[in-house]
């Protein structure tokens, strides 16, 4: 798809469509998945994914925005419970890693003991 379609979740960044917002800073956000795999669930975005449809479309340039979702991800795991003993996070990218929306996102899993490996 266009880098600059507009995909659901910027519609969850304008706030045209309502979510379960967990955590918000001045680049990223995460809501409750709406299709929860664990008792834990959370998506985190770019509030501009700047080109970052998914993971594979990563340059050096994006090294700023890709570590504050990974530190975003060690906040949100401290302020959820659920998750004080641990958790997992995922990134699917294109057909085969099962990608549905193409603005990049992490995937925060737990609340449960996970098997592993994932399918
Ligand atoms: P994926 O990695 O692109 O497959 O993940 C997209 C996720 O977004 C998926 O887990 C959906 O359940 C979730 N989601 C959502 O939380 N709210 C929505 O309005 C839509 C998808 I569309």
């Amino acid at each position: 798809m266009a880098d600059t379609e507009v995909t659901i979740f910027d519609k969850i960044v304008s706030k045209q469509i309502p979510a379960n917002i967990v955590y918000e800073d001045d680049l990223c956000l995460a809501f409750k998945d709406i299709n929860p795999q664990a008792p834990v669930h959370f998506v985190l975005i770019p509030k501009n994914r700047d080109g970052l449809t998914q993971l594979s479309k990563a340059e050096d340039r994006h090294k700023n925005l890709l570590g504050h979702l990974m530190v975003a991800v060690s906040k949100i795991a401290a302020q959820e419970p659920l998750l004080k003993d641990g958790f997992r996070i995922v990134v699917n990218d294109g057909l085969h890693g099962g990608q549905s929306v193409y603005h990049i996102h992490i995937h925060i899993f737990g609340g449960a003991q996970l098997t592993w490996p994932p399918g």
